[in-house]
C-alpha cells in the first residue's frame, strides 16, 4: 500500500494545487518586490509590476533569474528577509570563483524538511526505519536535507556523511539500516563493496534514495540487483532550497515536483519561450513559500520533460523525467558541482596558459577528474622537480575551488590539440 507524509497535499486535486499556487505566487511576487530592490529593478526592467500577475497563468511575465544574477547579487543581494530571520545558508559551485549561497528562516527549512520527508516516506520509510544518510554535510544540501526529513519521519537518523567506507558499511551492518540515502554513484561503489566483503546477508536495506547527479535506468537496476533494494530517484538543487523539488514513488517513473512550493515550467532554452507540457526543454522553477531565498522562474539549466498523466500511487503533483542533460557545461563529479570556468579562473590565476583540457572518467563506480595543462615555454625548461611541485600547487588550488581533488598533468607547450572550431575542453568518458 502506497504510504504518504502529507496525503491531503500529496493527492490534492490538480484545482486545489492550482488554487495554492496562484494565491501563493501572487504573495510572492509581492514580498520579493517589497523587500528586494535587485528583483524590483529587474522586474521594472522587463516592465511588470506586482499587479500585473494575479495567477500562474500571469508567470511568464516575471523575468528569468539565472547563476549569472546569483553571482551579481552576491552574497546578500537576493535576501528577501531580514538577516536576524535568517538560521542557516548552505551553498554551491558558481560558475567562476563566487558561490551560490542560499539563505533559510526556520520557516523555509521546516518546509525544506517536509519536502524530503515526503520523498522517505514515499520511498517506504516510517518510524521503524533505519536511516543512513551518506551525502555530504556541511555547505552541501544533501544531507542537511535528508537528515531533516529523516528526523521528521522519525527514523533513526544516522548522519554518516560521504568517505571512509569500512566505517560505513560497519554502521550499516551493526546499526541495521533499512534505508540508505546518498549518490547513486556513491551507492554503486557501496554495493560492489559489499559484494566483495561478502556482507549481503548481513545487510537489511529495504530502500535507496539517489540523486544530486544523473544515474541511468540500468544503473538502477544494477544497485536494486546488487543490494536487493528498491532505489528511488531525487532531485534539487540549491537555489531551491537543496534535494526534495521532487522525488519519485512506487511507479519508479519519473519524479512528483512539491507543486505546493515549486511551480516547474518547461522553456526552450535558446528562446525563453514556454512549452507545452510533454515537451523537452529547461526546467525552471519558483519557490512561492520560501521567505529567505525565494527564485522567481529560476533557470536551472536542467533539461528534462513534465507530464501530468495520473500516477499509480495516487499523487497529483506534476511528474518531471529524470534531467536528460544540461543546456550549459557543468559537470558534475562525484556529487559536486564542477564548471569548467572555475578550472579556467584558477588556470589563469596561478599564471598558466588557457591552452587545458579537462577528462572526467568513472573508474570502480568512483568519478575521477583530470586536468592536463600545458606548460610556458618557461616552465617547460626547468628542473623536473620544479614541475612536479608546480602539478601539486595547482592541486592544491583546484581543490581550493572546486572542493574536491582533481589530478593534474603539466605537458608540453602546443601539445594539446588545437581545435579548429570551438576548442574541446571537456572529453566526459562515463557512460551514464
Ligand atoms: O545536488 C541537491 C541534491 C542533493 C539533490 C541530494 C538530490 C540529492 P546542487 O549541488 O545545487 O544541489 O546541484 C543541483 O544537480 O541542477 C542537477 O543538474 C543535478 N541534480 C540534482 N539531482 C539530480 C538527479 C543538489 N536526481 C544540480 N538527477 C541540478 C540528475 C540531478 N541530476
Amino acid at each position: 500500500m502506497e504510504h504518504y507524509y502529507q496525503p491531503e497535499i500529496e493527492c490534492a486535486s490538480q484545482e486545489q494545487i492550482l488554487a495554492w499556487q496562484n494565491e501563493r505566487l501572487v504573495k510572492q511576487v509581492r514580498h520579493v518586490w517589497d523587500n528586494v530592490p535587485y528583483y524590483r529593478k529587474k522586474m521594472e526592467e522587463k516592465g511588470v509590476a506586482p499587479g500585473d500577475v494575479q495567477s500562474v497563468a500571469d508567470l511568464h511575465k516575471l523575468p528569468f533569474l539565472t547563476k549569472d544574477d546569483l553571482r551579481d547579487a552576491y552574497p546578500y543581494g537576493l535576501l528577501a528577509a531580514p538577516m536576524r530571520d535568517c538560521v542557516r545558508i548552505q551553498s554551491t559551485s558558481g560558475t567562476t570563483g563566487r558561490r551560490v549561497v542560499a539563505f533559510y528562516t526556520q520557516h523555509d527549512l521546516d518546509l525544506w524538511e517536509d519536502c524530503c520527508a515526503r520523498a522517505i516516506v514515499a520511498a517506504g520509510g516510517t518510524a521503524d526505519d533505519v536511516c543512513h544518510v551518506s551525502y555530504g554535510y556541511g555547505l552541501f544540501t544533501g544531507g542537511p536535507g535528508l537528515n531533516g526529513g529523516s528526523h521528521r519521519v522519525g527514523c533513526l537518523t544516522i548522519p554518516m556523511s560521504s568517505g571512509n567506507t569500512d566505517r560505513q558499511l560497519q554502521f550499516m551492518v551493526d546499526l541495521g539500516a533499512t534505508i540508505l540515502c546518498c549518490t547513486p554513484s556513491y551507492a554503486a561503489y557501496l554495493a560492489e563493496s559489499i559484494q566483495e566483503r561478502g556482507l549481503r546477508d548481513q545487510i537489511k536495506l529495504k530502500a535507496g534514495i539517489f540523486g544530486a547527479e544523473a544515474w541511468s535506468e540500468e544503473m538502477r537496476q544494477d544497485i536494486q540487483n546488487k543490494l536487493g533494494i528498491k532505489a528511488y530517484d531525487i532531485y534539487g538543487l540549491t537555489e531551491t532550497s537543496g534535494p526534495g523539488v521532487s522525488f519519485e514513488c512506487s511507479a519508479q517513473t519519473g519524479m512528483h515536483v512539491n507543486e505546493d512550493h515549486f511551480i516547474a515550467e518547461i522553456i526552450d532554452p535558446d528562446t525563453g519561450e514556454v512549452l507545452p507540457e510533454g515537451s523537452k526543454g529547461e526546467l525552471v522553477f519558483s519557490s512561492i513559500t520560501k521567505e529567505a531565498f525565494p527564485l522567481l522562474r529560476y533557470r536551472t539549466r536542467d533539461i528534462c520533460v513534465l507530464t501530468r498523466e495520473k500516477c499509480s500511487c495516487g499523487r497529483t503533483h506534476v511528474k518531471m523525467c529524470k534531467p536528460m542533460g544540461r543546456s550549459d557545461d557543468m559537470l558534475i563529479v562525484k556529487g559536486v558541482n564542477v564548471f569548467p570556468s572555475q578550472i579556467e579562473t584558477v588556470l589563469l590565476e596561478q599564471g598558466y596558459p588557457a591552452n587545458y583540457q579537462i577528462i572526467v572518467d568513472r573508474v570502480n563506480n568512483s568519478d575521477t577528474l583530470e586536468v592536463m595543462v600545458e606548460m610556458t615555454p618557461e616552465i617547460f625548461s626547468d628542473s623536473l622537480g620544479r614541475v612536479s611541485e608546480m602539478e601539486k600547487g595547482l592541486v592544491a588550488a583546484l581543490k581550493a575551488m572546486l572542493g574536491i581533488y582533481a589530478r593534474v598533468r603539466l605537458v608540453a607547450p602546443k601539445s594539446i590539440t588545437r581545435s579548429e572550431g570551438k576548442a574541446v575542453r571537456v572529453i566526459d568518458k562515463r557512460k551514464i
